[in-house]
């Protein structure tokens, strides 16, 4: 770990103040600061926004995790803007700060700033998503889900329905997360992987509903009143599902029913519609990789080596399975 000064320390987290664009949503952001000691590890983290449950509790995870943890944590949220990130990350590297990690809302368009950290000696940690670059030496590893596969469980849940039911002739809409974002193109990818070629199927329509609930009541809304006939909806997150239940309601149809609904994240909105049978399938993508992220950052500051990829242990949860009751409160 390079050295840092008790004058630098002083000014980061000043900075780290001063970037905590709306601790009144945390209510807890600033007291890593005060708590902090000497020779902490400095995290700098770049949060891409605020656009669902999914998102907020990974936030929230992280900073628990980092005081638990006691590395040092300057956090900043980009409020749905990719320039917002690339300041900050700018701003951690302005600061020494002796690790990076970052949620990349979208895939390219990362290589210059990510060049500015690696000319400094600074580590870069992606969580949560994933970038596109020709140079894989700008980021050290990634920590968060595997996206292909996601979209692989939602093909197979399908499959595994359509079978026991005898269903045929299924209309597919998909509401698809941030256009360019990693989830959105893996999980689009992994259900059509599972489902292409299978007769049964057809996707009629894709649209975007940026990952949130008002977007995915509207796109829903469109969709039902320009199709006859839907019988499936894979939405890429909750947020977006729970606006399109909403629209499905409104129209008279009953969801899970007349409507098949495939979801992905597994906050407990979304688990408490599964069990009331309004939704048929949640594929699992936790939030919670602030241990994971913590740990990481230690090893990093101090100079071992990481894997390149760490994905945490997901699963589906169906209207099939057995423990469907007993699914443990989700905490998000
Ligand atoms: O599924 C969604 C969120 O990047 C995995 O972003 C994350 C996704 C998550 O807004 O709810």
């Amino acid at each position: 770990m390079r050295p840092r000064s008790t004058a630098r320390r002083a000014l980061a987290a000043a900075l780290a103040l001063a970037l905590l664009a709306f601790p009144a949503l945390y209510g807890c952001a600033p007291q890593q600061q005060e708590t902090a000691r000497e020779d902490a590890v400095l995290l700098g983290f770049s949060q891409l926004g605020w656009e669902s449950a999914w998102r907020i509790g990974n936030s929230l995870d992280i900073q628990e995790a980092a005081e638990r943890a006691g590395v040092q944590l300057m956090f900043d949220n980009a409020q749905q803007k990719q320039e917002n990130q690339i300041k900050a990350i700018r701003s951690f590297i302005a600061y020494q700060v002796d690790v990076i990690a970052f949620a990349p809302i979208v895939e390219h368009g990362w290589d210059t700033v990510l060049q500015e950290a690696k000319d400094a000696g600074i580590p870069v940690l992606l969580t949560d998503r994933l970038i596109v670059t020709d140079d894989p030496s700008l980021y050290v590893g990634y920590v968060g889900a595997d996206f292909l596969e996601e979209g692989r469980k939602a093909g197979r849940f399908l499959i595994e329905k359509a079978d026991r039911e005898g269903l045929t002739d299924l209309k597919i809409v998909e509401l698809s997360g941030t256009l360019s974002s990693s989830p959105m193109q893996q999980r689009g990818e992994g259900f059509r992987a599972v489902i292409e070629g299978d007769e049964r199927f057809e996707i009629i329509e894709t649209m975007s509903g940026d990952f949130l609930r008002s977007k995915g009541k509207e796109c829903m809304e469109s969709m039902l009143e320009r199709h006859e006939k839907i019988d499936v909806l894979y939405s890429h997150n909750d947020a977006m599902t729970l606006g399109a239940i909403e629209a499905i309601e409104e129209a008279g149809l009953v969801p899970g029913e007349d409507i098949i609904i495939i979801t992905v994240d597994g906050e407990q909105a979304a688990i408490d519609l599964l069990q009331e049978g309004k939704i048929n399938c949640v594929v699992e993508c936790t939030p919670m990789l602030g241990d994971i992220i913590m740990e990481l950052a230690k090893k990093l500051a101090a100079g071992e080596e990481i894997p390149r990829v760490t994905n945490p242990e997901e699963r589906a949860f169906t209207e099939f399975d057995e423990d469907l009751m007993d699914i443990p409160p989700r905490g998000y």
